[in-house]
Formats: C-alpha cells, sequence, structure tokens
C-alpha cells in the first residue's frame, strides 16, 4: 500500500555564505560555541568560551519509508496505524461532541513549531511548523506493517484496543482488515504469563535462534522489496519484557550476543533478536518499552555495523509531565523532596504489567528520570541526596486505554514552608503514544541523512552515532554506548560511560530543534530578544 512521497517543499532558505543548497544537498557551515571548564589550583573555576567548527550535509531526498512495528495489533499499533489512514485520507466523523477531523496533534514534529528568527520590518516572531525545518517524511507517506504473537487482522485488533470511535474504525476498516500482522517469536519467560491465550501467531520455537533472526530479517527485506522503499524503521511497541540478565560471556559483546543467540541461551529476548535482526538488515531499531533489549553486546553491535538504535520506552504521559515540572520547580530554586506517582489502567499494557518482572521493568524507566536535575543543582541538594521517588501502577479492567495517573509532588519552600502540588492526568494512553512513534520514524529517519565533519578535517564526513540519544524527547530512559556489564537483572538502566544523561524536557527539545538547525546554519534558538530590549 501507501503512496508516492510528497515532493520537499522549502519553505524557507538560509540567506548565509555558509549555507549552500544543492538540488542533492544542504550543507552548512557551523560553528558550534560551548564553554570550557577548569579548576585552578586555589579551588576557582576558569571559564573559557570555545568555538568548534562542523561541517553539516543533509540529504535533501526524502525517502519512501516503511515502519515495521512489533505488537502491530497492539493498542499502540492499531491506533497509530488508523491515525495515519485517517489523516492520509482526510478524514473526518461523527462523536459525540461534534465533527472530529483526523490531526497529528500530540506530535512534537507535525504539531508544534519552531521559531525560525523575527520579522525585519515588524519585529514579530515568524515561526514555522517543526516538520518544515528539515527536508522530513511526511507521516502519511510512512507504509505500516508489522508483527504480532496475536493473529488478529488490524480491523479485530482495533475493535479489542477499544480505542477509537466507532464511527472513525467504520470508515478504516477494510483498510484495517485488510493488514494482518507477521508471525512473531515468543519466548513466554519474557512476558507476563497472561499473555499466553492471545499468542497463537508464532514463529515455531521459544528460545532465541538463528532462524530467528534470519525470518525477521527476511521480513524486513520482503516488506521493503514488496512495497519499494527505500528505507525500512522498525519499531518495538510490543509487550513490556522483563530485563534480561547482564551476563558475562553472554550479552555483553557483539561477538557473545551473537554466540548466545546461536546457541539459545535463554537470557536472549524476543526485543533483543528483533533489534539484532534490524541491526544486521541496517534497518533502524527503536524501543519503545522500558526493559534493556539493548544489552551492552546489542549496542556493541549496532556501533560495528554504523547501525541506528534508540530507546528506551516512550514517554508519553506522566513521566512527560515529570521531566518538565521537576526541570522548573528545581529550575525555580524550589527543593523537591519527594515524588509519589501512582496510576491505573486497563488495556492490555496494564495487564501485563501486573505481572511483577514486567511491572519492575517499568518502574525503573519510570523513575530514573529526575537524576540530572537534582544533581545539577548542589544548591538544594547536598552530594548524594535525592528526592523520595515511589511509582505505582495498578491494572483496572474497567477504565482500559483511559489511564489515570496521579502524581503529588512534595517540595520545601522559603524559611521551611512547603508546597504540595497534586496532579491528576486522564489520557487515552495509545493516543498519547501513537504520535510518539511517528516522531521516533520521522526524527530517526532525518538522522539517517544528515553527515558531519570537524571542518579543517581532509576525512569524510560521518555518521552520527550510532545511538540516538536525540531521540530522547520522545523515550524515557537514554541508553549508552560501551555499559558496564552487570550480573544484576533488577537493575537501572545501562550504566553511561560517560555521556551526560539528560532528562530535562526542555534540554531535550531544544538539542531536538537547535541540532536541526544547526543543519541548514541556524543559530540556537534564543530567547534573549535583546532586539527589543533596546537601549
Ligand atoms: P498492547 O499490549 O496493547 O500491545 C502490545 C502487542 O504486542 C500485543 O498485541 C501483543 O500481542 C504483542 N506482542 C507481545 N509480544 C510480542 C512479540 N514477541 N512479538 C510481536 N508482538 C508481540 O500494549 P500497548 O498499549 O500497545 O503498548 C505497547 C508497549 O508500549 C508496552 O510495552 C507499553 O508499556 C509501551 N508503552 C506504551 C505507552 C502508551 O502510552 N501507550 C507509553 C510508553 C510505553
Ligand atoms: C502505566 O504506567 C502504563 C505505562 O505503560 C505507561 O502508560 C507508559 O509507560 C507511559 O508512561 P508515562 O509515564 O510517560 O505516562
Amino acid at each position: 500500500g501507501g503512496v508516492a512521497p510528497s515532493p520537499p517543499k522549502d519553505l524557507f532558505v538560509v540567506n548565509s555564505p555558509n549555507v549552500e543548497y544543492t538540488d542533492a544537498e544542504i550543507k552548512s557551515k557551523y560553528t558550534y560555541r560551548t564553554t570550557a571548564v577548569t579548576k585552578g589550583s586555589d579551588g576557582k573555576y576558569v571559564a573559557t568560551p570555545k568555538e568548534t567548527k562542523y561541517d553539516f550535509k543533509v540529504d535533501r531526498k526524502v525517502p519512501k519509508v516503511g515502519v515495521l512495528l512489533v505488537g502491530l495489533g497492539g493498542n499502540n499499533g492499531t491506533t497509530v496505524t488508523a491515525g495515519i489512514l485517517a489523516n492520509r485520507r482526510g478524514l473526518s466523523w461523527a462523536t459525540r461532541t461534534g465533527t472530529q477531523t483526523a490531526n497529528y496533534f500530540g506530535s512534537v514534529v507535525m504539531g508544534s513549531t519552531i521559531k525560525l528568527g523575527t520579522d525585519e520590518k515588524t519585529g514579530q516572531e515568524i515561526n514555522i511548523p517543526f516538520h518544515d525545518l528539515l527536508p522530513m517524511v511526511h507521516p502519511n507517506d510512512m507504509v505500516i506493517g508489522g508483527w504480532d504473537i496475536s493473529g488478529l487482522n488490524l480491523a479485530e485488533a482495533m475493535d479489542r484496543a477499544a480505542v477509537l470511535e466507532p464511527t472513525l474504525k467504520q470508515l478504516v476498516h477494510k483498510e484495517m482488515a485488510a493488514i494482518k500482522p507477521l508471525p512473531s517469536i515468543y519466548y513466554p519467560d519474557f512476558i507476563a504469563a497472561n499473555q499466553e491465550d492471545r499468542a497463537d501467531n508464532l514463529i515455531p520455537g521459544s528460545k532465541a535462534c538463528n532462524e530467528h533472526v534470519e525470518h525477521i530479517r527476511k521480513d524486513i527485506r520482503d516488506f521493503k522489496a514488496a512495497n519499494n522503499l527505500d528505507k525500512v524503521i522498525v519499531q518495538w511497541t510490543a509487550n513490556t519484557e522483563r530485563f534480561a540478565d547482564l551476563i558475562e560471556g553472554v550479552n555483553d559483546t557483539a561477538e557473545n550476543l551473537l554466540k548466545a543467540i546461536e546457541t539459545g541461551h535463554e537470557e536472549v529476548s524476543p526485543s533483543t533478536v528483533f533489534a539484532v535482526a534490524s541491526i544486521l538488515e541496517g534497518a533502524p531499531f527503536i524501543n519503545g518499552s522500558p526493559q534493556n533489549t539493548f544489552v551492552p553486546g546489542a549496542i556493541a553491535l549496532a556501533e560495528k555495523h554504523d547501525a541506528y538504535i534508540g530507546g528506551d520506552d516512550f514517554k508519553s504521559g506522566q513521566t512527560k509531565m515529570k521531566s518538565a515540572l521537576v526541570d522548573f520547580l528545581i529550575s525555580a530554586g524550589i527543593k523537591l523532596t519527594s515524588i509519589a506517582s501512582y496510576n491505573h489502567l486497563g488495556n492490555n499494557d496494564g495487564k501485563n504489567l501486573s505481572s511483577q518482572r514486567q511491572f519492575r521493568s517499568k518502574e525503573i524507566s519510570k523513575s530514573n528520570v529526575v537524576d540530572d536535575m537534582v544533581a545539577a543543582n548542589s544548591v538544594l541538594y547536598k552530594e548524594g541526596e535525592h528526592p523520595d521517588h515511589t511509582v505505582v501502577i495498578k491494572y483496572m479492567p474497567a477504565v482500559g486505554d483511559n489511564k489515570r495517573a496521579l502524581d503529588e509532588y512534595y517540595a520545601e519552600i522559603f524559611m521551611g514552608g512547603h508546597q504540595t502540588i497534586s496532579i491528576f492526568n486522564v489520557c487515552e494512553d495509545s493516543l498519547l503514544a501513537s504520535p510518539l512513534i511517528i516522531d521516533l520514524v520521522i526524527v530517526a529517519e532525518m538522522m539517517t541523512r544528515i553527515q558531519w565533519k570537524a571542518q579543517g578535517e581532509d576525512g569524510k564526513y560521518g555518521n552520527f552515532h550510532s545511538v540516538l540519544s536525540i531521540l530522547s524527547y520522545m523515550l524515557k530512559v537514554s541508553i549508552h554506548s560501551s555499559p558496564v556489564p552487570s550480573t544484576n537483572s533488577a537493575q537501572a538502566p545501562l550504566t553511561p560511560s560517560g555521556t551526560p544523561v539528560i532528562n530535562a524536557l526542555a534540554k531535550q527539545r531544544a538539542a531536538l530543534t537547535n541540532i536541526f538547525r544547526a543543519c541548514v546554519g541556524l543559530e540556537p534558538e534564543n530567547d534573549m530578544t535583546l532586539e527589543h530590549k533596546g537601549l
């Protein structure tokens, strides 16, 4: 299926000697300004402004892109597919409150704007759709497919998900019914036992093996050929798995991981098999669930093959609010002392998470999202001091996909006073996650078409690092290259190797917009507005 990609439209050009447009490329010369800090023998910091000059190169040809979702028949899989179909056809449907038209609300790429600059005459801000900053893929042009251990076609699966309005479901029924998920791999120990009754669409075998990797690689190739695609992106939106034990000699290096797959080691999860297959096939792989799919060996394999990976766990509601609110509180000089995060939901995700080991994966990813903001403020927090933080998830079938998240933020204010902020966040979980799935595809794909190098170096342009940390705005936990292996399965996400983790939402968005701006030779967005503060 699918339609031919839309031709790129340039909403703006950059008028600068540092930017060159050719039919095939946009090239920019960019000066990256940072501050290098050293500590003198007298204990004083010395801050030195530093400039590094880079050349960026963007491939302007928007490719025809296919998206393969693992877990296509789930709530997210069916919702994002129906949403794209509805947008592609410009559908409107009747609801209790009136006519609703398809949109991409909740997608940072499709729904938000960036400041291009200020109007020379009026001094007013000129804002443009984020999507127009670079020649990005349009979601309407994406071809969707994927795997599921449940064999329902997508019309039946969409009914089971109980997310979308019946009037909309009717309009997309025919196209949805024509999509049937490919059989998938199922290693029962990795997801909750309560999922067993939907596992009826399986590739034979219940542990990792080379045949499974090869089967999935062939699925990717076949999908690409059948739909005449330039590129395929694979995303895990299947059930949350338990953490895999990190074991030396098994999943610590690329070679050991491949050997562990070959010998059928029981600590290789289905999601890791999908990641390995995608890496070997050169298809970017994104993990939308919290488990440690990217064991050290998988990251090393991606680095070895110059393949792109991103993860972990879609950051859709409670955690997105948290990474904005905690940043606000601590940046405002307010001492946050505890966060109590409770939620209940009644969809299949909630059912799977009612099992302790799968809940533990989610608890870890939901908990480690404020550390950087706390560590950055030595005025409020002593070394090692941390707010209390607890995460509770309960399965409540009656509320379905309509997740309720209750958060209490308790903080110390001036002179021993206290502030309590209580948030009650109600949302259709899959309607929040679907636009993130789209953003992850668009941004990951865009990153495959950007190359860069330090100026003055004779060397060739290079790719961004395999681990696409730029995706972290959409994801809860950043994965890191070269992590330290451990044998403890209930650990925090992979240990960093010197790459600073940024959880603060505004900083993550700034990284996304400013890296894209650099590609067209524009300075980072700044809000100094000196032009309006004149003498
Ligand atoms: P879901 O349970 O409705 O869908 C998951 C699908 O994966 C099911 O259809 C299941 O049959 C399938 N599946 C399980 N194991 C599989 C395998 N090995 N291969 C292929 N398919 C497999 O869950 P939902 O709501 O769509 O969420 C999907 C994932 O995304 C969950 O892990 C959830 O925790 C995560 N997530 C969801 C967010 C949201 O807002 N909806 C946000 C953050 C993460
Ligand atoms: C309830 O915690 C179920 C989870 O799957 C979440 O809905 C999902 O991880 C979204 O997380 P958050 O914290 O961004 O709302």
